[in-house]
């Protein structure tokens, strides 16, 4: 532990899980840490546990905390997001000097932050909301960071982040994203692909366990087998390990003893609700909430489960697939959903960055998800120089190298969404990622009938494909065309 004459280079408050293991983190890398939690319990904990790891200045009260910093003082809070969050900036600004930095670290919703920061600012302080990826093992081995607030807080904040922050290849897993929300909106939309990932994932497996009948340990080492190709990724690692575990009390498959009903804390539904407003259709992100949801509905599906009629649904072998080719035909369906997914969720940050002027770089967002955080993927090296290749593209999948990809996927996607269809099967996100698919490939879409339909019931007027103008059909009338 440090003496009370030295200054931290940086505090912590709240000392959770995650405040905690970010504190021990920043001592690692050497960095004095201020550290305060409001009962001081947790506290006391972190200096008994940890206090030999590094130079830690525990507080009882926010002023002697503040009083240990070094100036600009930066303090970083790691506390419940919401009003839990908005009490601590409160007493933190009323001790702090103008010119300090406030980081929320925190999953504050981007509008919060946005609020936060002109507040923090008219009173002289810096405010940073900084999304922070990578659950406990991140926050203290490496996470990926990625802070939003004024440029000019990040002279004196980045050194300290990327000391901190996992590396790839030598590169920091953090970068400055833009003015005010911008990092909490990517980190938002991080966690949304991060709920698509999952359920493309899911529905993976669902179909090799409930169409192919393979057992969970087959299907782990067919993840494992994934994990090596274009499918490398933390969450299929850590696919492998769940399917592999063996619950010590049943000897089951701790899969199948795992209620089949999926929490949610909140940053995946943010994420749509953004995209509804934005206008940006996110179904990949869109589907794996419901599907989360839906999955919760416990009391509706006990009713539904063996009421609602099937149909004539076929079983495996009517299908007659080969098993093997039907495992690579559903690794292939999951990339083509994977890519859907995370082309749809930078489409996403590219309309919150042009709504709210903040010029986020989504080559920069590519590079820093390639560690640290849960989406972390092989592939985020291509999606890194899919924009290098081409910053304004209009969509991921038009790149040359996505393009050719999708390609080789497309036929055994669409033979896994009719497989699944005859087989009864749900594939939420598989099924709408390849609607959405064909949706951008269609020459025209029903849209022009949705027109007709509403300038018939409301008069809502409709375009002409050979002439510029609006124009209105007279449908209770004698039907002619006017211009309006
Ligand atoms: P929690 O989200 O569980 O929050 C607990 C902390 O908040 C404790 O330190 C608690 O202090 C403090 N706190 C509360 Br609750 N109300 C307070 C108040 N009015 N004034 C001061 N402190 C208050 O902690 P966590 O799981 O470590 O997460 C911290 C933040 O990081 C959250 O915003 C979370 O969303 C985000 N995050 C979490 C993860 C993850 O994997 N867990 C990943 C990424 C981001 P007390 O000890 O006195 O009750």
């Amino acid at each position: 532990m440090s003496t009370e004459q030295n200054l931290a280079q940086i505090g912590v408050v709240g000392l959770a899980v995650m405040g905690s293991n970010l504190a021990r983190n920043f001592a690692h890398k050497g960095h004095t840490v201020a550290v305060y939690n409001r009962s001081t319990s947790k506290t006391d904990k972190l200096i008994s546990d940890h206090g030999e790891e590094g130079n830690f200045i525990p507080s009882a009260t926010i002023e002697e905390f503040v009083a240990s910093l070094e100036r600009p003082r930066r303090a970083i809070i790691m506390v419940q997001a919401g009003k839990a969050t908005d009490a601590v900036i409160e007493q933190l600004a009323d001790a702090m000097e103008p010119g300090d930095i406030i980081i929320d670290g925190g999953n504050a919703l981007y509008t919060d932050t946005i609020r936060r920061e002109k507040e923090i600012s008219a009173r002289g302080l810096h405010f940073v909301g900084a999304g922070i990826s990578g659950g406990e093992e991140g926050a203290l081995h490496g996470p990926a960071i990625m802070p939003g607030g004024p440029a000019e807080s990040y002279e004196a904040l980045g050194p300290l982040l990327e000391s901190i922050a996992a590396k790839v290849d030598g590169t920091p897993c953090v970068t400055h994203i833009g003015p005010d929300g911008a990092g909490h909106f990517v980190k938002m939309v991080h966690n949304g692909i991060e709920y698509a990932d999952m359920q493309v994932i899911g529905e993976a497996y669902h179909l090799l366990r409930y169409a192919a009948g393979m057992e969970p340990s087959e299907i782990a080492d067919v993840f494992r087998e994934w994990n090596s190709g274009d499918l490398d990724s933390y969450l299929v690692e850590i696919t492998a390990e769940v399917l592999s575990q063996v619950d010590s009390e049943t000897q089951r498959p701790l899969i199948d003893v795992i209620v089949d009903s999926a929490g949610q804390k909140g940053t995946g539904r943010w994420t749509v609700k953004a995209a509804l407003d934005l206008g940006i259709a996110t179904t990949g992100i869109g589907e794996a909430v419901f599907a989360r949801a839906l999955s919760g509905a416990q009391r509706q599906r006990a009713a539904t489960c063996q009421a609602l009629p099937s149909g004539a649904v076929e079983t495996f072998d009517d299908l007659g697939i080969d098993k093997a080719d039907f495992v690579e035909d559903v690794r292939r369906a999951l990339y083509a959903s994977k890519l859907v997914a995370y082309s749809q969720g930078f489409d996403e940050i590219k309309a919150g960055s042009e709504e709210h002027n903040w010029n986020v770089d989504p080559r920069d967002l590519a590079m820093i998800w390639r560690g640290g955080c849960i989406i972390r993927a092989q592939f985020l090296n291509r999606i890194s120089e899919a924009y290098d290749h081409n910053p304004e593209v209009e969509s991921l999948l038009l790149d040359p190298y996505f393009h050719q990809e999708m390609e080789n996927l497309v036929d055994s996607w669409r033979r896994v969404v009719v497989a699944a269809t005859r087989l009864g099967l749900p594939v939420p996100v598989f099924s709408s990622s390849l609607s959405y698919y064909d949706s951008l490939r269609a020459e025209r879409l029903p849209a022009a009938l949705i027109q007709g339909q509403r300038d018939f019931f409301g008069a809502h007027t409709y375009q002409r494909v050979d002439k510029p103008g609006r124009f209105h059909t007279l449908w209770s009338a004698d039907r002619s065309e006017i211009e309006v």
